[in-house]
């Protein structure tokens, strides 16, 4: 079969709920990948940072067909020998006491909304079915109706309500706000240290030492929605060590299985996950050994083969190249570590039409929100690799 047919597949057949560029993939390895009719391409999306550590890392990939030969599935109506272990491991890594695993990232996003509610009604006092979660305009938290019901993107939550109340949205980035926003009924403040869907948004600095320290005045859990920027991708394990703080709750996800497999988590460092007793929480694969086996070997390599601190030099490297193309269109380039947006002015035609032109290049990459290009490759990229992905973005945005 060509491309052309599986492209014909997907829309016969499937929900269009995407727009993807016509690309086929049918293979991966490291940051490359290639379509079906054969072709290379540089990956500067990492399936939205879900592939922090390359495509088909093969210590991963031996771990998931090891634990496969052994065991998959066991519910949590019974233990197994990889949960214990993968929650020591990830404990460690995060500087974190307790961990809740689940499998996506909304799961882990709806699992801290439960969880800080109750913690509200248990502990802090707050009034039965009172609780408050303030959030960010243009923050991106998942799909689930609850998550949606409080996003300000018009595409993400029109036609979906009725919504669940109980969130207030402040502005990013403003701490003043926050600390306006907070009620005796507000239990949590949940917001990603880097919007990334909104377009790599960076807050100013000092923003969530600031919202940590407003938080503890108010006993507001800051809850940091890490799924995109944790894990390596901003040069740091976690986002909030670039400020120095620890968020009373952290989700992760996405390369927390080096994107062999859906698992994500809520790390707690406070008394707040005692609030959750048996049968109060859970799902069927969540902490599932496969999952767990999986994540402990992704950990591990993220840290013992350097991709923290190659995601901190080559992200360095990646926006200076950037920053050295000239172009009235480039309205700003900015990032943290490989997570890195090109924002163009509104009147260059569209971001989607620069992706389609980097792709014919041999380099994908994807639009947000119409004018920000999102680079975010592999946390394992060479300089060498930086090199031809500068040379191509150059050829495709520059002036020439
Ligand atoms: C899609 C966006 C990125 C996330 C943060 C929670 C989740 C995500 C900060 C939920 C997921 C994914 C979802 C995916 C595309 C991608 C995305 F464009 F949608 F917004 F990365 F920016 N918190 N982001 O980024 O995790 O349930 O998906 O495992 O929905 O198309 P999930």
């Amino acid at each position: 079969m060509q491309a052309n047919d599986y492209i014909r597949l997907e829309n016969e057949f499937g929900a269009h709920n995407y727009k993807p560029l016509d690309v086929v993939l049918s293979r991966g390895q490291g940051v490359w990948v290639w379509d079906a009719d054969g072709n290379k391409y540089l990956d500067c999306l990492s399936s939205y940072s879900a592939i922090n550590q390359g495509h088909c890392h093969p210590k991963i990939r031996q771990t998931l067909i090891d634990q496969a030969h052994k065991l998959t599935l066991t519910s949590r109506a019974f233990r197994n020998d990889q949960l214990g272990l993968f929650y020591r491991e990830l404990c460690d890594l995060t500087h974190t006491h307790k961990v809740l695993p689940m499998n996506s990232g909304a799961e882990a996003v709806e699992t801290v909304i439960k969880t800080v509610r109750k913690w509200g009604y248990k502990i802090k006092g707050v009034p039965n079915d009172q609780a408050e979660i303030i959030v960010c305009a243009n923050n991106f938290h998942g799909r689930t109706i609850t998550i949606v019901g409080f996003s300000t993107d018009d595409n993400s939550r029109n036609g979906f309500g009725p919504f669940t109340p109980g969130f207030k949205i402040i502005p990013f980035g403003d701490a003043d706000a926050l600390e306006a926003a907070i009620t005796p009924h507000t239990v949590g403040f949940m917001v990603e240290p880097i919007q990334g869907e909104a377009g790599v948004i960076i807050p100013p600095a000092g923003y969530l030492a600031k919202a940590k320290a407003i938080c503890k005045r108010h006993n507001v859990m800051l809850i940091l929605d890490e799924i995109q920027t944790g894990l390596g991708r901003t040069g740091k394990m976690l986002a909030e060590e670039h400020e120095g703080i620890e968020a009373d709750l952290t989700l992760i996800g996405k390369a927390l299985s080096g994107g062999f497999y859906p698992i994500s988590a809520v790390l707690s460092n406070t008394e707040v996950m005692s609030v959750l007793q048996p049968g109060e929480h859970g799902s069927t694969f969540g902490g599932n050994p496969l999952a767990c086996a999986v994540a402990r070997t992704a950990l591990k390599v993220l840290v013992e083969e350097g991709m923290i601190e190659n995601a901190a030099a080559m992200g360095a490297y990646f926006l200076d190249g950037l920053k050295q193309i000239s172009n009235p269109i480039i309205r700003e380039v900015r990032g943290k570590g490989l997570l890195i947006g090109v924002e163009l002015s509104p009147d260059a035609g569209g971001a989607r039409t620069y992706c389609e032109k980097l792709k014919e290049k041999g380099l994908l990459c994807k639009e947000t929100h119409d004018h920000i290009i999102r680079f975010a490759p592999p946390l394992v990229i060479t300089q060498n690799e930086v090199d031809w992905a500068l040379e191509w973005i150059g050829a495709v945005l520059g002036q020439g």
